[in-house]
């Protein structure tokens, strides 16, 4: 039997998913539904990350131990992949990997022994023991060369991420490296097959990058630097590097290396895998990783396939920081899954980024789901109920009614069967090289043209002549046998909208087992009972969804706000990050969408005072801070921090009557003390900032109650 193994990244258990997790898990969720339907036994891998110095970091902020700190995070991943539809349960993955499971550190040991005997084509030690000095980021978990950094401006402080604006660690200590720089020829081969690293544009930014010339890797940190990954086997002072840990699980999760796995999985009856990345870590996983495969002898992926990265609505990069990341508990409150999926699949070119906004997201459903696809399913059906007694009708013409039912817009059987077939290849041929966007686009090419007959043959004024009932019954067939096609078709993208249309169909095979490419003209049988037609996709209102969501957002953030602030009292005070007042780094993973109600008492706890600007300035190296002094009534004027510097000239703001928190604790912001916090209305999908005023005039220091 035919088999086929699909591997999302392994996720950072420093902190929660967001939207670019769930997207990369569902466009690998689509393909594997897609291979099961051919009846290709399939095997889907996804999970999470739990080694190195990132997540130990996280765990202390948080004052977890760093298994706890990982458990937390697998937790709420995999409440998450549940509502999504995402888990065994519902069809998805086969496995929620983890690197802290010990049949994988068996499994990675054994690959190490492999690299640390080998040769490199070279005819060099492919491991070699040697000192490393240079600079590493946590976020990244990757060493950075000097074009990967920017320079600190002043002298003493350590440089910075380009990618995740941190600050470098130094590392200088004794470290194995992998001999990379031997493996270019090798890996230039590799990449001569036009199919190993997909898209063609990432293929050829991977083979230029390793023309450029290749460094040796360090792939180990002493342990007394990191001691939260697997030891280097006979080596115990040294921690493996996280990402050869991390690599590796693709081949341990289905046997490599233990018995466990290979007993329940089999490492030969599954690899090698497609590998469906983000094109931020194409380097790790098209470079490092073929070149770790060949040192240990280990046939290489399939594919290795990057995709873009989600934007927010303005193009900038979702961050964590910048608090513009689209949290999956608010998703999933409000959008059906299969719109998610669609939405997803539909609106990124593949390989290219996508902007994500929830008003897009809403225009889709509404346009492209409910008006589109759910319409012509329950229009259909619902004249199938009426006009047919609820059952599926004939759809011959014999030969003295096809040329009425010619004018009246009925399309011959062997062209539609023709149109249909073609836009089925057109779509199975776009799927198969990943151009999601492209094959739903023939999909909807369909939807439309169905649609189109409904409209010119109107069925309804056919019901009221008898005469007519085999042109009636004819146009309701096409469109029935076509939604059946679509079922088939769609179902790795939206697979519970598919079941839906193929149960209301009254069909009773199962939909996620049909392959598209057997897919007959015909095979829907004339008298089959429909059952109870139900709307697919209900009409999303926008407005109120909008604001539902703003206000969802808001609760959840003042809730994380709630968990950070008893975390870092828990902790004693730590730094607040720039921007982090929203959105921090995790959410309890249950504490979202309770609606509470405030007694007055609450209310008057806070302070809220009228406050006039007397200064207001930029912080050097924070783009995102106003210094502003404000008089509240009291002796000296108070000094805010406020993070509007985007949307405000500091200039402007001088003189202006706002509105102020008084009684706020004083914190810290980059060596600054805030005595307050300003209000502010957040707008639109990014949160522009809108400063509250006064329409008259108002005293400084009066009091709003
Ligand atoms: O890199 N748009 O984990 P990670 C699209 N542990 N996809 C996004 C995204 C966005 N804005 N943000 C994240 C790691 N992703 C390593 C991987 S694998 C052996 C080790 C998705 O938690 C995308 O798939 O930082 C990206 O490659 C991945 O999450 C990075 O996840």
């Amino acid at each position: 039997m035919k088999t086929f193994y699909v591997t999302t990244p392994i996720y950072y258990a420093n902190s929660l998913p967001h939207l670019g997790h769930l997207y990369t898990m569902i466009v690998a969720d689509t393909i594997a539904r897609s291979k099961r339907q051919q009846g290709i036994e399939t095997f889907f891998l996804t999970g999470t990350d739990e080694h190195g110095i990132n997540i130990e970091r996280a765990a202390q902020k948080n004052n977890r131990t760093p298994q706890e700190q990982a458990d937390y995070v697998v937790n709420y991943f995999k409440k998450m992949t549940e509502a999504f539809g995402l888990d065994t349960a519902h069809g998805g993955y086969d496995i929620f990997m983890r690197t802290t499971e010990p049949f994988h550190s068996e499994g990675v040991s054994e690959v190490w022994r492999r690299v640390a005997k080998a040769k490199t084509p070279k005819g060099r030690d492919a491991l070699y023991k040697g000192h490393y000095e240079g600079w590493f980021c946590a976020a990244c978990a990757a060493y950075k060369t000097e074009d990967e950094y920017a320079k600190p401006t002043s002298e003493g402080e350590p440089p910075t991420c380009l990618i995740h604006e941190t600050k470098l660690d130094r590392v200088s200590e004794e470290s194995y490296f992998f001999r990379l720089s031997d493996y270019d020829e090798a890996l230039l081969n590799l990449y001569e097959s036009a199919d190993f690293v997909r898209p063609e544009s990432r293929r050829n930014e991977v083979k230029s990058f390793v023309a450029g010339g290749l460094q040796d890797l360090s792939v180990s940190r002493l342990h007394s630097s990191v001691s939260w990954g697997v030891p280097v086997p006979g080596d115990p002072n040294h921690t493996m590097y996280v990402w050869f840990d991390a690599l590796t699980n693709y081949i341990t999760a289905i046997g490599f290396g233990n018995e466990q796995q290979e007993k329940k999985v089999g490492f030969e009856k599954f690899w090698p895998a497609l590998h469906m990345v983000g094109k931020d870590i194409l380097r790790f996983h098209a470079v490092y990783w073929p070149a770790f495969l060949l040192a240990a002898g280990i046939e290489q992926p399939r594919a290795i396939v990057a995709h873009g990265m989600w934007v927010d609505p303005s193009g900038r990069k979702m961050s964590k920081t910048l608090g513009n990341t689209i949290e999956l508990d608010v998703l999933n409150k409000f959008f059906p899954v299969d719109a998610i999926r669609y939405f997803c699949l539909r609106e990124m070119v593949f390989g290219q980024d996508g902007r994500f906004g929830y008003e897009n997201l809403i225009d889709r459903t509404n346009s492209d789901l409910a008006s589109g696809l759910g319409n012509l399913s329950s229009r259909t059906l619902t004249m199938i109920q009426r006009y047919c007694n609820g059952r599926i009708p004939a759809g011959a013409i014999t030969d003295e009614n096809r040329l009425a039912a010619k004018r009246a817009g009925v399309e011959d059987e062997t062209a539609i069967a023709d149109v249909l077939g073609h836009a089925r290849d057109e779509f199975i041929r776009y799927f198969d090289e990943f151009a999601f966007s492209r094959a739903l686009e023939e999909a909807w090419a369909i939807v439309a043209r169905v649609d189109k007959m409904i409209s010119e043959a109107t069925p309804w004024d056919l019901a009221k002549d008898p005469n007519q009932q085999q042109t009636l019954n004819a146009v309701l067939y096409r469109a029935a046998e076509t939604l059946r096609w679509l079922g088939v078709m769609l179902y790795p993208v939206m697979p519970t909208a598919a079941r839906e249309i193929h149960q209301q169909l009254g069909l009773t095979d199962d939909v996620g087992r049909i392959d598209a490419r057997g897919l007959r003209w015909g095979d829907l049988k004339e008298g089959v009972q429909i059952q109870e037609v139900k709307p697919l996709f209900p009409r999303i209102d926008k407005a109120k969804t909008m604001e539902e969501i703003r206000e969802q957002k808001s609760e959840v953030g003042e809730q994380k706000s709630e968990v950070r602030s008893q975390e870092s009292e828990k902790q004693g005070s730590r730094p607040v990050e720039e921007g982090s007042g929203q959105h921090a780094t995790e959410a309890d993973a249950g504490a979202v969408g309770v609606a509470n109600f405030i007694d007055i008492a609450d209310f008057a706890k806070v302070e809220l005072r009228v406050g006039e600007v007397r200064t207001a300035g930029r912080i050097p190296k924070a783009d995102k801070l106003l210094l502003i002094t404000v008089d509240i009534g009291e002796e000296k004027p108070r000094q805010i921090l406020a993070g509007i510097a985007q949307y405000y000239e500091p200039e402007s703001l001088v003189g202006r009557k706002i509105v102020v928190v008084a009684n706020l604790k004083p914190r810290k912001l980059r060596g600054y003390e805030s005595q307050g916090m300003l209000l502010a209305a957040s707008v639109g999908e990014e949160g522009k900032p809108v400063i509250a005023t006064f329409a008259e005039d108002v005293p400084n220091g009066a009091r709003l109650k």
